[in-house]
């Protein structure tokens, strides 16, 4: 994996190309490190999450699920327990994503397949290449959505779309992909690094205990009724009213400048 940071954002590239960066154990543990010292450093204010070469991820590595590698007569099933799998990296990963306070954009760059695009959906801005895939393979080796795909995907797209993409796991373009309301937008595939980058280094300038508490707003949104969400909404401001930031962004406006958060 390819870790740089480049001012306050910290970009992360899966880097096992030949395999379209499919997840092994070792990736697993470098990306988790990864973003908790993003989530530990204060002087990084945005994640940039790309893969190399043609693809963002494939998923799984399935080079390492081989059944035919089990001693004859035993079972692939009981050898792999794949809910353990997911205990010990998925899941992990998923609520790592969900619960950084800091906004952690995804540059889909190609194929995204199984557990790869379950991951650039939790992230938290989509982008994607013209030329991406996404594809919820899992049904093509007779698996459930996971990494937080069926939780996911139908508060995206609606359940009929949500059934419909999982049961045939038929790609879907970068373009249905947006036009469904997947991700946010698409750009040309020489564009997708450069625009990604802007994007992310806007956010790491932004007010970023602001965009945490936005980001914890919206996630909550789905799980509460309106009278609870008025009520977190209340709390939230409350605290984001007390950044200086705030402070700095009204100051500015009344200044008629553009504001310099300091994510304070
Ligand atoms: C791969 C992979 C891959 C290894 C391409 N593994 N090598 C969670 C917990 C526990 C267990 C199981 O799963 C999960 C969640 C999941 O993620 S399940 C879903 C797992 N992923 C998939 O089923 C996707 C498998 N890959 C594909 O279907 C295709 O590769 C896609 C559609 C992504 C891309 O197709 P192509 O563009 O035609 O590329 P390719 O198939 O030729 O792949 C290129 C190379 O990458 C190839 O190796 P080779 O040595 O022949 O060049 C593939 O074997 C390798 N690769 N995905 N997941």
């Amino acid at each position: 994996m390819l870790v740089v940071q480049h001012g306050a954002v910290l970009q992360i590239t899966l880097n096992r190309p030949a395999r379209l960066n499919a997840f092994n154990p070792a990736m697993h543990s470098a990306l988790h490190n990864s973003l908790q010292s993003a989530a530990d450093s204060t002087a990084i204010r945005a994640v940039l999450l790309t893969g190399a070469g043609r693809a963002f991820c494939a998923g799984q590595d399935l080079s390492e699920r081989d059944p035919r590698q089990n001693s004859p007569g035993s079972n692939a099933t009981l050898t792999h327990d794949l809910g353990k799998t997911l205990e010990t990296y998925y899941n992990p990963l998923v609520r790592r994503l969900r619960s950084l306070e800091k906004p952690v954009v995804c540059a889909v760059n190609g194929v995204a397949a199984g557990a790869g695009a379950s991951v650039a959906l939790a992230c938290d801005i989509v982008l994607a290449a013209r030329s991406a895939r996404f594809i919820q393979a899992f049904s093509r080796i007779g698996l459930v959505p996971d990494t937080g795909g069926s939780w996911l995907l139908p508060r995206l797209v609606g359940e009929a779309r949500a059934k419909g993409l999982i049961m045939t796991a038929e790609p879907i373009s970068a373009e249905q992909a947006a036009d469904w309301g997947l991700i946010w937008r698409v750009f040309d595939d020489d564009q997708l690094a450069s625009e990604a980058a802007a994007l992310a280094q806007r956010l790491a300038d932004g007010p970023t205990r602001g965009l945490a508490l936005s980001k914890a707003a919206i996630q909550s949104a789905s799980e509460n009724s309106l009278d609870q969400q008025l009520d977190l909404e209340r709390d939230l401001q409350r605290k984001a009213g007390q950044t200086l930031d705030y402070a700095e962004g009204v100051a500015a406006f009344l200044d008629k400048r553009s504001p310099i958060f300091t994510g304070q």
